[in-house]
């Protein structure tokens, strides 16, 4: 019986700010005591995790004297030595301090764009000295209530050039850094700038150094828009630009839940742990949620667990779906090809389209076959139940 226990190679993370999330919510008070930073890198050793990401202020406090920063670095280091952790990624917070209230690259006042391009430049440099390859950028206040305060089109450009900027400050400081965005569609902000992954890969397209920059999707932002979050990620891969991702759990049309990974949708979840072992996804299964405001800190590692012990499970069933031979038959049989449109399709030419363009099809036969999809998806479906 497999034990489905986190292991190096699985490359599990959490931010400090998952594990370390003291339960406050917008209707009520902390209901866990705060841990530090090094207690949350021996918490995670407990639970099994790889790897441990941060914000800037979840480390640091923002109003940190130098040599108090020293000193919680050192510690910090110490934690990762004695653990054995390693931090993947680090990221910026942009959404917390007072200062960001209408956005931080996107802001109207010039000071504030210029303080948040400082504010990254600061942390990249830490990110850098702790080991961190990606650098995740999510503008949780680049958005508005009501689009009177600033125009959309001056937004995007103000975000291009504060990404164009930070590019070339990696390539200037020659860091083996690469950048991943990530999107959300609302919350805090009214409405959030470059609402969905698709909306960022586009963006992504149009910087200066595009290559240096990717996507960190997130299962629930695009839950919370409605979408699908497999669909949005096999986009990306296809792209080459899943740098990262995070993984957690959410009910549609709520506020974002960050639930533990798997937590509401089995099946969805599954799906997207498919994509990623059979694409032999290399990076990060970083786990952006946290635990239920119920729970204590025994809660809180049982939410952790859960998170990779779910996904583990889910490898599994992908594996046996995968080799399933009574579902490999059927999408064998759905996706037959007797190579006869081959002379019409795959790379064009004059000749292909006029004939292509005298060949008759015909329509009712080819519409009258039965795709067997029902049978396909209960046997996905008793895959997940434990049943076959
Ligand atoms: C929210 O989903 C965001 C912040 O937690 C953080 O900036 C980013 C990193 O994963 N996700
Ligand atoms: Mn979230
Ligand atoms: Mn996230």
């Amino acid at each position: 019986m497999t034990e489905y226990l986190p292991k190096p190679e699985h490359k599990f993370t959490f931010g400090l700010w998952t594990v370390g999330n003291t339960g406050r919510d917008p209707f009520g008070e902390p209901t866990r005591a705060k841990k530090s930073p090094v207690e949350i890198v021996h918490l995670l050793a407990e639970v099994g995790a790889w790897g441990v990401n941060f914000h800037d202020d979840d480390l640091i406090p923002i109003n940190a004297t130098p040599s108090e920063r020293a000193t919680i670095i050192k510690d910090f280091k110490k934690a990762l030595a004695d653990t054995g952790l390693v931090v993947p990624m680090a990221t910026t917070n942009l959404f917390g301090d007072p200062i960001f209230k209408d956005g931080a690259f996107t802001s109207n006042d010039p000071k504030v764009r210029a303080y948040a391009l400082q504010k990254v430049m600061t942390n990249i440099d830490l990110g850098v000295e702790l080991g961190a390859k990606v650098y995740v950028f999510w503008g949780g206040r680049e958005g508005t209530e009501t689009d009177a305060s600033k125009d959309p089109i001056t937004s995007t450009k103000r975000m291009r050039e504060a990404m164009n900027y930070l590019c070339e400050y990696v390539k200037d400081q020659k860091y083996d850094l690469k950048f991943a965005l990530e999107a959300k569609p609302n919350e805090p902000r009214g409405d959030i700038y470059n609402a969905t992954t698709g909306h960022m890969l586009g963006f992504i397209a149009t910087l200066d150094h595009p290559e240096m920059v990717g996507v960190n999707p997130e299962v629930a932002h695009e839950h919370m828009a409605g979408l699908n979050f497999t669909h949005n990620v096999a986009q990306a891969l296809d792209a080459g630009k899943l740098f990262h991702i995070d993984l957690n759990d959410q009910s549609f049309g709520r506020f974002d839940q960050d639930y533990r990974f798997g937590m509401v949708n089995q099946k969805a979840a599954f799906f997207l742990v498919k994509l990623l072992e059979d694409n032999k996804y290399d990076g990060s299964r970083h786990f952006d949620a946290h635990a239920y405001r119920t729970e204590d800190y025994e809660g809180v590692k049982n939410f952790a667990r859960g998170c990779m012990r779910t996904y583990l499970i889910l490898k599994e069933k992908a594996a046996r779906w995968n080799a399933d031979k009574e579902i490999q038959g059927i999408l064998a049989e759905v996706n037959a090809d007797d190579g006869s449109m081959n002379k019409f399709m795959g790379k064009y030419s004059t000749d292909k389209a006029k004939a292509l363009k005298q060949q008759v099809f015909d329509r009712p036969a080819i519409a009258a076959r039965g795709l067997d999809y029902e049978r396909l998806d209960q046997l996905t479906v008793e895959i997940l139940l434990g049943v076959r």
